[in-house]
């Protein structure tokens, strides 16, 4: 197997920009509208981007004259460029991106900061600090984030793992916040096979706000689903079929509770698997049954495209797999554009399914891999590159030194 480049450690991350920054937008349309409707719009929309020419929000999702969204919902003043908007981005014209990004993005930083002990205490400062920073952007973070975001500051991070356990009644969130932010951690535990490091981070880092078995396993099935794209993808000659990297994937995700290496860590959050496991099974039946099989109101009703993990991370792999092929009716020949335009066009919540699917298949296509002008088009573009290639170099220092 190839060494992943540092193109596909960009495309990762550039992947979660795009996903979420074009994403958000379409934020719960396709509920409302009927799918041929939403995927002309959805299209059009990406289709105008042009390289050099940044386009507001206002331009990118409304029509001309109209002063709604499509669904018929007012527009947040900061997404129109003529409302006022202390956020800033969306008068550059930039896409602004969400708490997708900005919390991978401090998630990509702790890891290039830290030495090999991890000190989760200073990630809960950092979380805290940019969400406060975040603030006036109207990032849209999880209300349950907001609230522990807040709540380490007012106890100054004193036993911060306590207060994620008493949120949703004591059950802990499911929410796909962990899923949504966790793509650093599979790049950079890319060289321990055994997993270890990889389940231990993103359980470590995933307890500071998600507690729940579905949250957390929700959060390792999205770690292994990039991990397997970045060693599966790039320069390798002999690509998988989709329902090859599917059986690699499944068989990964199960070892984790076996694994001697891994198992210690999980058992604890058995029953956190099963749902994603069912999950697997749906995927492969859609895949096996082929795009012009698929109902895509079916797809939602058994994969879903809501905000939590079993209802979102699943669905994410799956807009990836299904791109392997055409489909008719997205019109484009680009992996990346069309797992996309699939997410986008299953509706709901759109900036996370984006942000994932994007992670994973730009992580498997590499950062040349799909359209430049997207990754052009959104707030911070440089800045998440530059830390992917950061976080790249230190991966590559840590092969050199053991
Ligand atoms: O998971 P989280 O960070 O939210 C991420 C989402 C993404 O879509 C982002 O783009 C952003 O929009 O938010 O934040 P949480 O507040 O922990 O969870 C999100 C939501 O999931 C909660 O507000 C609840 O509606 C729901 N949820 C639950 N509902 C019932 N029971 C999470 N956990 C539970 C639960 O245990
Ligand atoms: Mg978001
Ligand atoms: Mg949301
Ligand atoms: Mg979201």
């Amino acid at each position: 197997m190839s060494q992943p480049s540092l193109n596909q450690w960009q495309g990762c991350l550039a992947g979660v920009l795009v996903g979420d920054c074009f994403g958000f937008p379409y934020e719960d349309l396709p509920r409302k509208k009927t799918f041929p409707n939403t995927i002309e719009f959805i299209q059009d929309d990406l289709e105008k981007i042009k390289i050099g020419e940044m386009i507001p929000y206002d331009r990118g999702i409304k029509k001309p004259g109209n002063p709604s969204s499509p669904d018929g919902k007012p527009l947040p003043s900061w997404m129109s460029s003529s409302g006022s908007s202390s956020g800033g981005a969306s008068n550059s014209g930039l896409r602004q991106y969400t708490d997708d990004t900005s919390m991978t993005i401090t998630f990509a930083k702790f890891l290039i900061d830290s030495n090999n002990s991890l000190d989760y205490v200073n990630l809960a400062r950092r979380f805290s600090a940019e969400y406060e920073l975040d603030k006036p952007k109207m990032r849209g973070y999880g209300p349950g984030v907001k609230r522990l975001l807040t709540k380490f500051q007012e106890v100054n991070f004193k036993d911060v793992f306590q207060y994620a356990l008493e949120t949703f009644d004591g059950q802990g969130s499911l929410g796909n916040g962990c899923g949504m932010r966790i793509s650093p951690v599979a790049l950079y535990t890319i060289n321990d096979p055994t997993l270890e490091r990889l389940v231990d981070i993103t359980i470590d880092s995933c307890l500071l706000t998600h507690t729940h078995p579905q949250g957390i396993f929700g959060g390792i099935f999205q770690a292994l689903a990039v991990r397997q794209a970045l060693l599966f993808g790039g320069r390798r000659k002999e690509k998988p079929s989709a329902i090859e990297f599917l059986n690699t994937f499944e068989t990964e995700f199960k070892s984790i509770l076996t694994n001697g290496a891994t198992s210690r860590r999980t058992a604890t959050y058995r029953t956190g698997y099963q749902i994603y496991q069912d999950k697997i099974n749906v995927i492969r039946r859609f895949l096996e049954g082929g795009p012009s099989s698929w109902d895509l109101k079916k797809v939602i009703d058994e994969l879903g495209n809501e905000v939590l993990s079993p209802k979102s991370i699943p669905t994410a792999l799956f807009c990836f797999l299904a791109s392997f092929q055409e489909i008719d009716f997205i019109n484009t020949d680009n992996h990346f554009q069309r797992a996309i335009t699939l997410a986008f066009t299953l509706g709901g919540d759109t900036d996370t399914i984006g942000g994932m699917t994007g992670a994973i298949c730009g992580a498997y296509v590499g950062l040349d891999g799909f359209p430049q002008k997207f990754v052009a088009s959104c707030e911070a573009s440089g800045k998440i590159l530059n830390v992917a290639e950061k976080l790249y170099g230190k991966c590559m220092t840590q092969i050199l030194l053991n």
